[in-house]
């Protein structure tokens, strides 16, 4: 049940849920033992502009960036960038009219719904920010978590432009007293005879948040793909992926958190073998973190001499500070050179380290450090569901120098 479309909710369906679903023409997001198959899976429609070579498919809703594809350049295309929806995305037609798409702002003096054209009259700001799922990682539990088993591809460098959320706030003559969170609701059609709070993608964050988010319209310069959560989604600088939500219809500044299952019972740090609940931490903040991407093993022995060990380093929700590799399986660190433009705190940096290396095996590691001196763990925190890997050890490779 690993790479189930439903992934989340679906232990808990009820029997009569498959069948509502095939009615509703989603039977192909059901999936089951297909997903699972070792043969290259086509891109589904939504996504079919996607680069298939640089790209992992896993199954409709999840698609992965290939390690060797991340390049030195920043920014990560969109055509490679990775996809991941806990529901079929709306139909495409959203996309087509975007500035009339709308949105309702509640937990504000004077809640209104605004079109997108009426948003952009309110402000206007640019953000590069790290796009992660977090599940980015889960791939190397041992455990096996049930989801999609991402290795580092569940994650790209992007740029968006948008309204300040806090400009349509004051906009709105400011927030309501005792709205300690800022929820998020996913405009997708959900289907018949399953409880909505089950399924329907809204998330909580901590209002603090709302400081540096974005209404956003723009992905690296184009309108933002219905793939990505056109014509309008939330972005929430620093807060791992789900956080960020696509086709947003609803934002609203609430006393509690969501009840949606989403937000009480998946993305929680539950321990293995738990259920999550809202005891447990949600995953919002992305933790400090780095790989390497290249040599990554995946293209067979390295040439020995001089060679350039480049990768990704972000601190997640506050800037980084440097980054160390090891070519010796984490017992000695040098620092790394951060390379091209600094985007911001919230981007990744792309850092090169040169070594010479003779003939043999290594196993190449790398450690980044944030600002308040967050040291990338060596070991992962072990959860029930396999969020919010940074294990330095586990994004570690081994790579054959002859
Ligand atoms: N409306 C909506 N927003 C959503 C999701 C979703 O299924 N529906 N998936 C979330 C998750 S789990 C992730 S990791 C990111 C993925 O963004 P991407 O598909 O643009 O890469 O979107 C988030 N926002
Ligand atoms: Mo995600």
């Amino acid at each position: 049940m690993s790479h189930s479309s439903f992934s989340m909710p679906r232990r808990h369906l009820l029997a009569g849920t498959a069948s509502a679903l095939a009615a509703a023409g989603l039977a192909s997001w059901t999936n089951g033992a297909a997903a699972q198959s070792t043969a290259a899976k086509p891109l589904p429609g939504y996504a079919g502009w996607k680069n298939p070579k640089n790209v992992i498919v896993h199954s409709a809703n999840t698609i992965e960036t290939r390690r060797s594809a991340f390049g030195t350049s920043v920014i990560t295309p969109v055509d490679q960038l990775y996809v991941r929806n806990n529901l079929p995305p709306p139909d495409a037609s959203i996309v087509e009219n975007p500035d009339d798409w709308e949105i309702t702002i509640e937990g504000v003096k004077n809640p209104r719904t605004l079109t997108v054209r009426e948003l952009k009259t309110l402000g206007l700001e640019t953000v590069a920010t790290v796009l992660q799922c977090s599940g980015n990682g889960r791939g190397f539990f041992p455990s096996k978590p049930s989801g999609t088993p991402w290795t580092v591809g569940a994650a790209g460098c992007v740029v968006w432009s948008g309204v300040p959320v806090r400009k349509v706030i004051e906009a709105l003559g400011g927030l309501v007293d005792g709205v300690p969170y800022m929820t998020g609701t996913g405009g997708e059609k959900l289907p018949d005879g399953v409880d909505p709070k089950s399924v329907v993608v809204e998330r909580s964050v901590p209002v603090a948040a709302a400081q540096d988010a974005l209404l956003a319209w723009e992905l690296n310069g184009q309108p933002i793909p219905l793939a990505h959560g056109g014509p309008l989604r939330l972005i929430v600088p620093g807060y791992q992926g789900v956080n960020n939500i696509k086709y947003i219809k609803r934002l609203a500044f609430t006393p509690k958190e969501s009840e949606a299952r989403i937000m009480a019972n998946s993305y929680r740090m539950a321990p293995p073998g738990g259920k999550g609940s809202p005891q447990h931490a949600s995953v919002w903040e992305i933790p400090v973190k780095s790989w390497i991407n290249s040599p990554s093993g995946e293209g067979g022995p390295v040439k020995a001499g001089k060679v350039q060990i480049h990768g990704v380093a972000f601190g997640g929700a506050r800037a980084l500070r440097s980054v160390e590799v090891s070519v010796d399986g984490g017992k000695t660190w040098k620092e790394a050179r951060l390379i091209g433009p600094d985007l911001g705190k919230y981007a990744w940096r792309q850092f090169v380290f040169e070594a010479q290396l003779p003939a043999g095996e290594y196993v190449l590691a790398s450690r980044a450090v944030d600002v308040e001196g967050n040291v990338q763990p060596e070991h992962r925190i072990e959860n029930d569901r396999g969020y919010n890997n940074n294990s330095w050890a586990d994004h570690a490779v081994r790579v054959q120098v002859a």
